[in-house]
């Protein structure tokens, strides 16, 4: 059978918006409700939603039924997870807070085979090789493989251009709250300060020709970031939207049933 092709890293070469949800409730029939919504990419994440290797590939078995492109973002950048996320199917991995390029080039190792890197070498047993189903995988699989590293302290920023400069790194997504937290201004990824740090940095990743990305809940503002060149939004998260439509639907028929307002949706 023919190697997946990644749609993802193919839209991002030819700089076409991508617009995606992060999936944090780690369920199979959310994620397949989401991906008949229309985004370009639902993001299954285990950094901070309880998500784990089975829960992960559930997701991306209902994922590659519909016309939507899979993203994970695992808890930290372990090679043996990523060779076993890699095993179950992943093609494009965000990976957080990376602060300087010696974590960047470990990462690209690790989604290498030797010698140019770590991956071990199991696809008998591989959903991502339908275990040895794919045709000449082994000469594919690297061209179909999306390294996205998420830059997010101030640490990361002083080693962006260090950061951008490593061979295999596909694009850099900005994560606003940790970048705040980092800068000194928690819970307040608005606050100018950080903001212009935020567009410095897409200025940087934009001039390297590598893809930028970033979250951003708020249409006015992604609409901004798509003017200044980022060609990934995330908007918001699978736990977001429900318990907003849910206080809204409830507040239409009884009005200040729940005092809370909606949440930010991350
Ligand atoms: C962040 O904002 O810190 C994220 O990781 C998500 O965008
Ligand atoms: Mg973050």
């Amino acid at each position: 059978m023919k190697m997946p092709e990644n749609l993802f890293k193919q839209a991002l070469r030819q700089q076409q918006l991508q617009v995606g949800l992060f999936l944090g409730l780690a369920n199979p029939l959310s994620a397949e409700i989401l991906a008949g919504c229309g985004f370009d990419y639902l993001l299954i994440d285990a950094e901070h939603g309880p998500n784990d290797l089975r829960s992960v590939q559930a997701q991306l078995q209902v994922l590659a039924a519909y016309p939507v492109q899979a993203i994970v973002r695992p808890p930290n950048h372990d090679a043996a997870l990523i060779k076993q996320l890699l095993g179950a199917g992943v093609q494009t991995l965000l990976l957080p807070m990376v602060e300087n390029a010696e974590q960047a080039q470990a990462l690209v190792r690790a989604m290498r085979y030797p010698p140019k890197g770590v991956r071990g070498v199991g696809t008998g047993l591989e959903r991502g090789a339908r275990w040895n189903g794919v045709d000449a995988y082994f000469q594919q699989v690297e061209a179909e493989l999306c390294l996205i590293v998420q830059v997010e302290s101030a640490a990361g920023l002083a080693q962006l251009e260090a950061i951008l400069a490593v061979d295999g790194v596909d694009g850099v997504f900005i994560g606003p709250a940790d970048l705040a937290a980092s800068l000194g201004y928690l819970g307040q990824a608005g606050h100018p300060t950080v903001k212009a740090a935020i567009a410095r940095a897409l200025a940087s990743i934009r001039a390297s020709g590598k893809a930028a990305g970033i979250f951003a809940t708020d249409a006015t503002l992604a609409l901004e970031y798509q003017a200044a060149g980022v060609c990934f939004l995330a908007i918001g998260a699978d736990t977001g939207v429900l318990r907003n439509a849910a206080i809204r639907l409830l507040d239409s028929v009884k009005p200040g049933a729940k005092n809370d307002k909606p949440g930010a949706a991350y």
